[in-house]
């Protein structure tokens, strides 16, 4: 069988001259099919298939609500795989339209639950899509493997529900897994405005049945987010404004302020059952929109499925910035190598090949792990790595921050937090949240009064963390609502050299680089279900995960948290007084005073996983 896989590989792409649309063409041949599903509705199809017969070949599925462009029997794509390898390798490459999106019938629901007993969904159109592809296509080998980022990712891991016999590996990259607790919508409870405004306008308007175009980007009228989103005012305006109750996912997500059964029933992380074939877990660290997933699904995997065989593979990447970037930077930091290339030939496509055509066991680990910081790869047995300890970092006197906790009887600090001045998210003026804001540079906001500033002594030796990092907070406010934003922050030293080429000019010595960062909804902090007040005066904990990183702080830097009750427009504006955001008035929002305390008997902290060396 590796015998014909190399035999294969040889054919398909003679001296690998296959890239681009003619290289596609030369070697492949298209057809364009309408596969029926169970309930009748029929999904556009397109099927490239190696002219060489001299092998037979496993299918390679993507189903995507994106559109799989170009559309006609004659136009080709330049690039079959997630990478230029897996075409000339030679799979047969699937794409589809999934249900009600552009050449495919029937209706698309956004996240649509998993439930078998309500018809058709992502998982039967998947098994679906697979028997059908078996029967009607020649020249396989009768295994099937599927992959797909973020939305693509989540059809992914709703193909691996359930999953059809021949599919022997799966995946799923950047995969929302629930979107109340992390992900696209909400993060603890807290409304992502920015993203679900700009993604709903695009993808989630009542479907014009007379064209199989893509929808209009929504037009701003200005380029400044920040200030389009504050002249909004309440987010109860936007379907007076902008929508014109057009968008009905925006309406549902309105009428749902809190973690009921809507949001509950479109987590797929109890349905991880029976995961029996290869999984390749794949996520970036700073990944603005699905890193959540793609760490529950993997460790909802491991609990569920003690004997599965997946692999989590998580590198310095924006969100599915491995499959399109070399990764070797991103924004400003330098990761010393084009990770994203390590990541297509030493993981994705050894990974396919494996289970795939039987070609050698690359022995991927249990986690393959990019360590930033250090800047190297890191395999791990276990994640997080059974060497690792958590140690609390706490908030000191004098904006400290130090492994050793406070002695004092009393010390806390406190900040003014108005909604109607709420910190911006980044330092880059922007419609649309982007991705570098996750590693962008904070000084932009370290000197705002609404921003607390604790830092650690210079480090006298490398401090690497690996794993899940966790925010304590000891609070009291004058409001009866807020959001907590925790950052984790490595601070360059002075004399760290500029980047060359620095275009930009941009000063790299004390470079406040955001390692990881989190809100939390506080009238959330007993129960996502049951959202309570806050009492004013009154403290109380607040305790959320900024989750999992892999970094080494080195010798020389220092560690930095930065505090803050707005992160705006990425978040939408908590009134801070306990009322329903979605139906708030102008006049329920107010300035509030919000106090972190830091005293012996009251200590905030960061709990970081902390490697022994
Ligand atoms: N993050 C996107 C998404 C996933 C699921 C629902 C809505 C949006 C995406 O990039 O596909």
């Amino acid at each position: 069988m590796k015998l014909r896989a190399l035999v294969g590989l040889a054919l398909v792409c003679v001296l690998g001259a296959c890239r681009g649309e003619d290289g596609v063409r030369v070697h492949y041949t298209k057809r364009e099919i309408m596969v029926p599903m169970r309930d009748g509705v029929e999904l556009f199809t397109i099927v490239y298939e190696p002219k060489d017969r001299s092998s037979t070949y496993p299918f390679l599925l993507l189903r995507t609500p994106y559109a799989i462009p170009p559309y006609g029997p004659d136009a080709y794509r330049e690039q079959l795989g997630p990478s230029p390898e897996f075409d000339r390798d030679g799979f047969i490459f699937v794409f589809q339209d999934v249900r009600g999106k552009f050449r495919s019938e029937g209706e698309f629901v956004v996240m649509k639950p998993y439930d078998p007993a309500s018809g058709p969904d992502e998982s039967t159109d998947n098994y679906d899509t697979i028997e059908w592809l078996l029967e009607n296509v020649e020249n396989h080998n009768g295994r099937v493997g599927q992959y797909g980022v973020s939305y693509p990712g989540f059809q992914t891991v709703m193909g691996m529900i359930d999953a059809h016999p021949a599919l022997v590996a799966s995946s799923p990259q950047a995969s929302p897994s629930d979107m109340f607790i992390g992900d696209d919508w909400h993060h603890n409870g807290a409304f992502r405005l920015m993203y679900a405004f700009n993604w709903l306008s695009r993808n989630a308007q009542v479907r014009d049945k007379t064209t199989t175009e893509r929808v209009e980007a929504f037009d701003y009228g200005t380029p400044d987010g920040y200030r389009f989103f504050l002249e909004l005012g309440p987010i109860g305006n936007v379907n007076e404004r902008y929508f014109s109750y057009s968008v009905p996912t925006w309406n549902e997500f309105m009428q749902h302020g809190t973690y009921d059964d809507y949001w509950k029933d479109q987590v797929v992380l109890p349905h991880l059952n029976d995961i029996d074939h290869a999984v390749l877990n794949v996520g970036g660290w700073f990944d603005a929109e699905d890193f959540y997933g793609p760490m529950s699904i993997y460790y909802e995997i491991e609990a569920r499925n003690p004997d599965n065989d997946s692999v989590l593979a998580v590198g310095p990447w924006l969100h599915g910035g491995w499959n399109r970037m070399s990764g070797d930077s991103l924004g400003q930091v330098q990761f010393g190598s084009p990770t994203s290339e390590f990541f297509q030939s030493e993981i994705h496509l050894p990974f396919f090949r494996h289970h795939l055509k039987d070609a050698g066991d690359p022995e991927l680990p249990e986690a393959y792990v990019f360590e930033t910081g250090s800047n190297v790869w890191k395999s791990y047995d276990r994640w997080p790595p059974e060497t690792s300890v958590k140690r609390k970092l706490f908030l000191r006197e004098d904006g400290g921050l130090a492994f050793e906790a406070p002695e004092e009887a009393s010390g806390a600090d406190s900040y003014v937090s108005d909604p109607d001045k709420p910190v911006p998210f980044t330092n880059e003026t922007r419609t649309t949240q982007g991705h570098l804001w996750m590693i962008e540079d904070q000084r932009f906001v370290a000197s705002r009064p609404d921003v607390l500033v604790y830092e650690s002594d210079v480090l006298d030796e490398d401090l690497t963390i690996a794993g899940p990092i966790l925010a304590h907070l000891e609070v009291d406010t004058t409001g009866t609502d807020a959001d907590f934003i925790v950052k984790l922050i490595d601070v360059f030293p002075g004399d760290a050299p500029d980047n060359d080429p620095n275009p930009a000019g941009v000063r790299m010595g004390h470079f406040q680089m955001l390692l990881a960062g989190e809100v939390f909804r506080a009238k959330f902090r007993d129960s996502f279900e049951h959202p309570q007040p806050l009492v004013p005066g009154d403290k109380t904990t607040i305790e959320f995960d900024l989750r999992d990183r892999s970094h080494t702080f080195e010798k020389g830097h220092r560690v930095m948290v930065q505090i803050q009750s707005t992160w705006f427009p990425v978040i939408d504006r908590n009134p801070q007084r306990f009322v329903d955001i979605y139906t708030a008035q102008e006049d329920d929002f107010e300035v509030a005073t919000h106090t972190i305390h830091r005293s012996k008997d009251s200590p905030s902290y960061v709990e970081l996983n902390v490697v022994a060396r």
